[in-house]
């Protein structure tokens, strides 16, 4: 693997999944692997687990691990070809990018849409530029449209904990305060539409997400009804696709509540983190039993893990 941005670069997710649980299992097994190799993680947006889960993996791998908080302390880059730089933006991509490659063997990006231009951020300008100018191999940390390492750490945790062989997973939205990206949304979708299970995506009117991630999900605006006998219930906000990166008012009792479970199979409760609680999720949900979040994260470095190995493999 060169490319980790989508399900689309995974050859086989059945054989990725096994091999983050065989992973987990044996975690220092292929410390020889990443002897010698460096790992830069480039943040343009804030990051808990993103962060520390790709460090853990890439050292259980024997990588060194380098990370540039680019935001914070990094130059201001500049994304435009052709641009004349006499404003704010003082280093282009275009050599900050290179320039990176020339110090690392893998890339991990992390870089967030603007929630503006539904154009701009669907062509993953930024994403695409660090691949195009670096040189190295680059791992998604989540770009504007997808957050690839996320869906793969809720495959191996459906995989690990189902109690059935084709379980009922159900993608529910959630309210928030902010105008958060479809980039989790969009990547469960496409990896669940892939997946063994059965698929649901619940959303009230004007949270469509875009159909080139949804393709063969059922979707429906009725929260009960896709509830029912549910044995994975997947909570998420997510800003309005059309109009692009809105709020739209209402929704607040979209918050999957205790009652709401009741009308689940007993369902296990997943959220990527981080969690407004009693906003999206209430603290009843989120400290039951019937919540997974922690172990869901827990997840997140046999899905990084799996992934940096396949990578070190093709080097
Ligand atoms: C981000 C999002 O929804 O994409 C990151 C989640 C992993 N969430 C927030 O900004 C709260
Ligand atoms: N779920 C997730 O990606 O969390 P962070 O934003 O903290 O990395």
């Amino acid at each position: 693997m060169k490319l980790f941005t989508s399900v689309n670069d995974v050859q086989d997710i059945n054989t990725l999944v096994a091999e983050g649980l065989q992973l987990k299992k044996d975690p220092y097994a292929f410390q020889q692997l990443g002897k010698n190799k460096t790992i830069g993680l480039v943040f343009l947006n804030p990051s808990l687990r993103t962060r520390m889960s790709t460090q853990k993996a890439a050292l259980n791998l024997g990588m060194n691990v380098m990370v540039l908080n680019m935001d914070k302390e990094g130059w201001a880059l500049e994304m435009q070809d052709g641009a004349v730089m006499n404003g704010n933006s003082v280093e282009h991509v275009k050599e900050a990018a290179a320039v990176l490659g020339q110090y690392v063997d893998i890339i991990g990006i992390r870089s967030f849409p603007g929630l503006k231009d539904r154009d701009e951020d669907y062509s993953e300008q930024v994403f695409n530029k660090f691949v195009q100018y670096c040189g190295v191999p680059v791992v998604s940390l989540e770009s504007a449209t997808r957050h690839p390492l996320q869906s793969l750490a809720d495959l191996i945790t459906i995989e690990e904990l189902k109690t059935k062989d084709r379980p009922k997973v159900v993608l529910t939205w959630a309210p928030h305060v902010k105008a958060l990206p479809q980039a989790v949304p969009n990547s469960f979708a496409e990896w669940m539409c892939k997946a063994d299970v059965d698929f649901v995506i619940a959303q009230p009117k004007g949270y469509e997400l875009s159909t080139e991630f949804t393709n063969g999900a059922t979707i429906t605006y009725n929260q009960d009804e896709a509830l029912k006998d549910a044995d994975f219930v997947y909570v998420k906000n997510w800003s309005a696709y059309e109009p692009y990166g809105q709020v739209l008012p209402g929704n607040a009792d979209w918050m999957l509540t205790a009652d709401k479970l009741k009308i689940t199979d007993n369902a296990k409760v997943m959220h990527c983190l981080p969690v407004r609680r009693n906003v999206e999720l209430s603290d009843e949900v989120l400290d039951s039993d019937n919540s997974i979040v922690v172990h869901e994260a827990g997840n997140r470095v046999w899905a990084a893990q799996a992934v940096l190995k396949q990578m070190l493999e093709n080097l």
